[in-house]
């Protein structure tokens, strides 16, 4: 019953995805982390299905492009016995946490939202609240979880300039006329 419910859902969120990732254990460390696969630049909106336990934590990799504007939002899947306090951990391709998340989504769930400087593979950790440093220990938390991670371009200024300048020349010309 838990599964058909977890599996319906999956496929409504599908429907905006591009990339699904049902996560394989083991994937506890960077090196062994599930990937999304994806090569080409934004806009894209990836999908992660997993689950906690204590001594768990999930990694997943993906591929970042500079100047991309990246948000990952840790979901509470509802069919979930308890309360799910993720911790959400966003590292560079070399394995350097780079920016870490307890509670920025709703409830106590974790939310991240990144701009991307250069170009590469980054790895995203999911875990529960009280495992600061990734490997597992140290949290008490049992949870289904989606991991929706998606990425825009961010308009380059000169672009912006650029559409500034147009709209300027079309008032101009509705003026005239
Ligand atoms: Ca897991
Ligand atoms: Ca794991
Ligand atoms: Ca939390
Ligand atoms: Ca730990």
């Amino acid at each position: 019953m838990q599964k058909t419910i977890l599996i319906l859902m999956a496929l409504g969120a599908v429907a905006a995805a591009q990339a699904v990732v049902f996560e394989i254990e083991s994937n506890n460390t960077t090196a062994t982390a599930n990937s999304f696969g994806r090569m080409t630049p934004a806009p894209f909106a990836d999908l992660g299905i997993g689950r906690v336990t204590p001594g768990d934590v999930d990694f997943y990799s993906v591929m970042l492009f500079a100047g991309e504007s990246l948000n990952v939002s840790v979901t509470q899947v509802p069919v979930n016995p308890a309360t799910f306090d993720s911790y959400l951990g966003l590292f560079d391709g070399g394995g350097t946490l780079i920016e870490a998340d307890d509670d920025d989504g709703p409830g106590l769930v974790s939310s991240i939202t990144f701009d991307v400087l250069s170009t590469g593979t980054y790895f995203l950790g999911v875990t529960g609240f009280g495992d600061s440093n990734f490997d597992g220990i140290g949290h008490s938390e049992t949870a289904n979880y989606f991991l929706t991670v998606s990425a825009v371009p961010v308009p380059e200024p000169a672009t912006m300039t650029a559409l500034g300048l147009g709209i300027v020349a079309v008032l101009k010309r509705r003026k005239k006329s």
